[in-house]
């Protein structure tokens, strides 16, 4: 085999434009080169024989790799072998199988014991967690409690202070009832006091009681029932002197003397009560010799401070003694100080000494002065001209309303 592969080699080599190093570099490129230098000629002969030659050369290399595998091959099966010696010389170290299964389950039972030991802390731990969880959950609600007590607290707090206000405010409310409850009182007894204090006389009998009318506070007057009926308001007494009758206007509006004795009411008081309502007057007439006459008028009225106190209405004269009085409807009234009569050069209050509605000067002068029984046939006296010219002992004008 090795002769047959060295002696095809000489032979190429012989053969022009062929050389070692073209075969040697391979089946395809010595064939190209061979197809390229070779002739017509040689081509029909030589061709057959390099691929021969080519197929040797491959089955060659092909023997090569199958060596090389088989010698690896060898190796292997040697290495084995080794091995299979090795584990047989070691045999006698292994356990046997009853052994190997007490080591197993020794070992099983080493490992449950683990599993058990590991439950039970397990469960350690867990009881540990619900034990934490339950404190947890106390801290929780403690701490819930505790918001809840606080905002209880707060609640609370604002409860107090609501009540203390309300405390307070009942103690006002009740301060003000008691407040209340005296203004109650007082006018009630205002009240009863007020229906205490009548308009006029009618139904007190003869003495000193309160009236009061519309537009004026209640002021005390001189009530009489013994000179004409009952129910008479006195408004202006003569009897003996004791009081000055010549005074100035303002004394003849706010009135003077004594209730029980001589006295003028006032004109306001007399324009209060007339203004009121309808009043008759009354005229209780004395003269020394203690005959009694009188002059009874149904419409007495009289006009404001702004009017001077003018005489507005007089009605109807009844009486004993003539009308006097007359004369006097619708003069204003004049004083020592307030000259109101219709005469220009006498002024009739200062010549009579007395306020008065004067005329001209007229027929009746009951302000005049006080005169003695042995003056009273003196001028500028206590003079009713319809009745006599003398001065008299005793007057007494009255008033009444008229129902
Ligand atoms: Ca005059």
């Amino acid at each position: 085999m090795y002769l047959k592969r060295k002696l095809l080699l000489i032979f190429l080599i012989t053969l022009p434009g062929v050389s070692g190093e073209t075969v040697e570099n391979g089946h395809c490129a010595a064939s190209r080169k061979m197809d390229e230098q070779c002739s017509r000629y040689c081509y029909k002969i030589v061709k057959p024989l390099l691929q021969y030659a080519a197929s040797v050369q491959s089955k060659e290399s092909q023997f090569g790799e199958l060596t090389s595998r088989n010698q690896n091959h060898e190796a292997t099966i040697k290495s084995l072998e080794d091995q299979l010696q090795l584990s047989k010389s070691q045999q006698h170290f292994c356990l046997t199988k009853d052994e190997l299964f007490d080591k197993i389950e020794s070992a099983i039972v080493t490992k449950n014991d683990n599993i058990e030991r590991l439950i039970k802390e397990l469960k350690n731990i867990d009881a540990k967690d619900d034990g934490n969880v339950m404190i947890k959950e106390l801290e929780k609600k403690i701490k819930e409690l505790t918001h809840e007590t606080v905002t209880q607290n707060m609640h609370a707090e604002d409860l107090n202070a609501e009540l203390r206000k309300k405390d307070a405010e009942i103690l006002s409310l009740k301060s003000r009832n008691i407040e209340y409850a005296a203004k109650i009182k007082q006018l009630e007894g205002n009240v009863e006091a007020k229906d205490d204090i009548m308009t006029s006389c009618r139904g007190r009998g003869t003495g000193i009681f309160k009236i009061q009318v519309t537009c004026s506070k209640p002021f005390e007057v001189s009530c009489d029932s013994s000179l004409a009926d009952s129910g008479w308001t006195v408004i202006q007494r003569r009897q003996d002197g004791s009081e000055n009758f010549n005074r100035t206007m303002s004394d003849y509006r706010s009135g003077f003397g004594t209730l029980t004795n001589e006295f003028f009411l006032g004109l306001d008081k007399i324009y209060f009560l007339t203004s009121s309502k309808q009043h008759e007057l009354y005229i209780y007439l004395k003269d020394f010799n203690n005959e009694v006459r009188y002059a009874k008028y149904t419409n007495f009225s009289i006009g404001a401070q702004e009017e001077n106190f003018e005489l507005k209405s007089l009605g109807v004269y009844s009486g004993t003694a003539g009308d006097s009085m007359a004369s006097n409807l619708n003069m204003q009234f004049s004083t020592t100080d307030k000259d109101h009569d219709s005469l220009t050069k006498i002024h009739c209050a200062q010549s009579c000494g007395s306020g008065w509605w004067f005329k001209g000067c007229g027929y009746s002068f009951l302000n005049g002065i006080y005169r003695r029984v042995a003056e009273s046939k003196q001028k500028q006296g206590i003079e009713w001209h319809t009745w006599k010219l003398d001065s008299l002992k005793y007057v007494q004008m009255m008033i009444r309303p008229v129902d």
